[in-house]
């Protein structure tokens, strides 16, 4: 497939629509999806984090002119409202959710997918700075391709400034998640992704992209993105060992589930009362004063 760029969806597309066509590109472009507010509301709470930590240190991947920030939730409440955009999430649960049936005994019952944040980044691509890599993000789980069965991951990528070719916009390859693990990507097969502030663009786990390369003087690209990621796989950012157990009291309940305070398809139980329990009961509970510190009534 030759495209020169990605297709591009209203933010009042049917999540159907999107689907579409992200299981025909490998992603989409979705313009408008955050007003400015939402914007405006990053950039005053992610700028003076971005600004203290180091550049990467790692030339090739991190990029050592490229700075990153993640643990988004506790940061900055406009991650709430990415990850809970309805379009973006019911994008992502028709992609991740397909239940499959199961015997216990004789009786065959559906057993739910589930979906968990994977993990939030906050990503300034800086002046000179080379393009990372083309890579497959399911690739941390040694996932095969073409996925004939299932996605892994729902990634959106929201631009908090303008994304172009010069300052680094994402770089995506048209088509490529439907490539087998033989074929490797190619810098020249990418096409940036070039968005105004407020876009976004939401793309899986199977298409080869990459941050871009940043050939402008003076501009940063700054983008925030997380992954929807099927809840039995383990998270790539620990949310057990990024968040308080004040700060994951504090957002809101899709949140805490979607941060793995629950036990969706029978994994991520905790022990309460001796029984294999939702980790949610645990957050009700005053006596439970610190993650891992210690279950309610066991010595
Ligand atoms: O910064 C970008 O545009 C993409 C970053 C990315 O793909 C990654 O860090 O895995
Ligand atoms: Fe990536």
């Amino acid at each position: 497939m030759t495209q020169s760029q990605l297709a591009r969806l209203a933010p009042d597309a049917t999540p159907e629509a999107v689907v579409e066509v992200i299981m025909r590109d490998g992603g989409v472009v979705i313009e408008g999806l955050f007003g400015d507010s939402t914007i405006e509301g990053i950039k005053k709470d992610l700028d003076p984090v971005l600004d203290e930590v180091d550049n990467g240190h790692d030339e090739v991947f991190a990029g050592n002119r490229t700075k990153r920030a993640s643990g988004l939730f506790a940061r900055t409440e406009h991650m709430a409202t990415i990850a809970l955009n309805p379009l973006y999430r019911s994008v992502a649960e028709r992609i991740l959710n397909k239940p499959i049936n199961i015997f216990f005994g004789e009786e065959s019952v559906p057993n739910p997918t589930g979906m968990h944040v994977g993990a939030t980044m906050a990503i300034k691509i800086g002046p000179g700075q080379g393009a990372q890599p083309l890579h497959r993000d399911d690739s941390v789980w040694l996932w095969r391709h073409p996925t004939y069965q299932r996605e892994a991951r729902v990634q959106i990528m929201v631009a908090v400034s303008d994304f172009t070719a010069g300052n680094g916009g994402t770089l995506v390859i048209p088509g490529s998640h439907l490539w087998d693990d033989e074929r490797p990507p190619r810098l020249d097969e990418a096409v940036p992704t070039e968005m105004k502030a407020g876009s976004a663009l939401i793309w899986i786990g199977s298409t080869y992209h990459g941050g871009g390369r940043n050939t402008t003087a003076d501009q940063y690209r700054f983008g925030l993105s997380m992954g929807y990621d099927l809840a039995f796989l383990r998270p790539e950012e620990n949310p057990f060992l990024t968040y308080t157990l004040d700060q994951i009291r504090s957002f809101p309940e899709e949140i805490q589930r979607a941060l793995d305070w629950s036990s969706e398809h029978y994994v991520g139980w905790v022990e309460v009362d001796g029984q294999m329990s939702d980790p949610m009961d645990l957050l009700g509970r005053d006596d439970y004063t610190a993650i891992g510190a210690g279950l309610p009534g066991r010595a």
